[in-house]
């Protein structure tokens, strides 16, 4: 229903995007587009380059004044960065006096660098981390703030929040709400709920740097008023969880991805997991959720790959970043000689970053699974289909 492609390197002009399927008669509202990219910035731990950019996406089509018309969405981030590096990542044929930075041939153990050599056949590794980078990940932001508006029209919204860097986390995920995580300060170090942790977790990246080094870590991602219904079991790629999960592993550095619970459900006896089905409250509430009570959310909001009215949490699990000041052994490719790894300019911890990223991917298939279920070419027709499913289901689950 929805797609997207993004184009554009990391130090290149500009980065991409092309949005399809969003329904015509949508307001888009780019000082949030504008927010949301600030927040991807963000974080403790990021390196220089967020100093130099402040990223901005730009729609050249697809929108006129200020409403969707349901035509592709081109978007353009410029990259302000792409000044110092016009020569190094000129598109014109190469003037070898002018490719003013030399090759990079030493590949850093863990990140594209050896992988996309040998795919591409690339002798310069510039070819490959340019556009591995997660640059890219602004536009794909960008493609979410987009999406979000879209849901906001369902009373959908979402929020995140970091759960653990290194070794430091916070002892139960599950019971931050959505409300708790929505009200973290923008300007929080690193967006966890828990000031004392959140201390903690700077120190673990402080320690990390010092010792030219990178920490990963995990995030939380929850999806508050999503309708139910969306997604499907009787076909193994409509379950929603199966396409969240491809969403959050897309994301760069991303190990593993858990829905509720997640992977400590596999500890626990059924007894325990399972979220009790209760009828409703009297009186009746209107439509929120299924109406039905459930007192857990170990289920994350997906029964069999549907959802089920409660909130959807999605956790994402991120390695420690690839380029370490302090680098690892690797081999010099242009003379096969072993030789310490490549250093770039990065970051020491970027996963407040990707809690960001992995937002715009949750809005990204929850916008596609609602367009799915719900039809529209226009807002105005899908919004109609929405009602009317509600009024169904509040009817069918209101209390006798
Ligand atoms: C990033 C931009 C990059 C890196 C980082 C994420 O910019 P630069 O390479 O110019 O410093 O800071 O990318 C990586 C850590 C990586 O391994 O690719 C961004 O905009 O998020």
């Amino acid at each position: 229903m929805l797609r997207f492609l993004t184009a554009g390197e990391s130090h290149g002009q500009a980065l991409v995007a092309i949005l399809e399927g969003v329904p015509a008669g949508l307001a888009i509202d780019f000082n949030a587009v504008t927010a949301e990219l600030t927040r991807r910035q963000g974080g403790y731990g990021r390196g220089r380059r967020m100093a130099i950019e402040s990223d901005r996406a730009e729609a050249l089509g697809g929108i006129r004044h200020g409403l969707t018309t349901g035509a592709p969405i081109p978007l353009l981030i410029p990259n302000k960065d792409w000044e110092n590096w016009q020569r190094t990542m000129s598109v014109e044929p190469e003037q070898k006096a002018d490719a003013d930075r030399p090759a990079v041939t030493r590949p850093r153990p863990g990140h594209a660098d050896l992988a996309g050599a040998v795919k591409y056949g690339h002798d310069d590794i510039r070819n490959v981390l340019e556009r591995a980078s997660a640059r890219e990940t602004a536009a794909r932001v960008a493609v979410g703030a987009i999406a979000r508006q879209l849901l906001l029209q369902v009373d959908t919204a979402i929020a995140s929040h970091v759960v653990s860097i290194g070794s430091v986390a916070l002892s139960d995920p599950l019971a931050v709400t959505f409300a708790d995580a929505s009200a973290i300060a923008a300007d929080s170090l690193l967006h966890c709920v828990d000031a004392g942790v959140e201390r903690r977790m700077v120190q673990e990246i402080d320690r990390a740097r010092e010792s030219g080094d990178t920490v990963g870590g995990s995030f939380e991602v929850i999806a508050h008023g999503v309708p139910p219904g969306l997604g499907s079991y009787v076909q193994w790629d409509r379950r929603l969880d199966g396409r969240l999960a491809q969403a959050i592993m897309s994301v760069p550095a991303v190990k593993a991805v858990g829905i509720g619970r997640g992977p400590a459900a596999a500890a626990l006896f059924g007894s325990r997991m399972h979220d009790e089905i209760l009828p409703p409250a009297r009186p009746s509430p209107t439509a929120e959720g299924l109406g039905l009570r459930r007192p857990t959310n170990n289920a994350g909001g997906l029964e069999a790959g549907v959802t089920n009215g409660e909130d959807l949490r999605v956790s994402g699990f991120m390695k420690p970043i690839a380029t370490l000041m302090k680098p690892l052994r690797s081999v010099d490719l242009a003379t096969m000689v072993e030789s310490p790894a490549t250093i770039e300019r990065s970051d020491v911890c970027a996963v407040t970053a990707a809690a960001v990223v992995a937002e715009a991917m949750v809005a990204f298939v929850l916008a596609d699974a609602l367009v799915e279920k719900f039809g529209g070419d226009s807002v105005p027709e899908l919004l109609e289909n929405w009602r009317a499913f509600r009024r169904r289901t509040a009817a069918r689950f209101a209390s006798r």
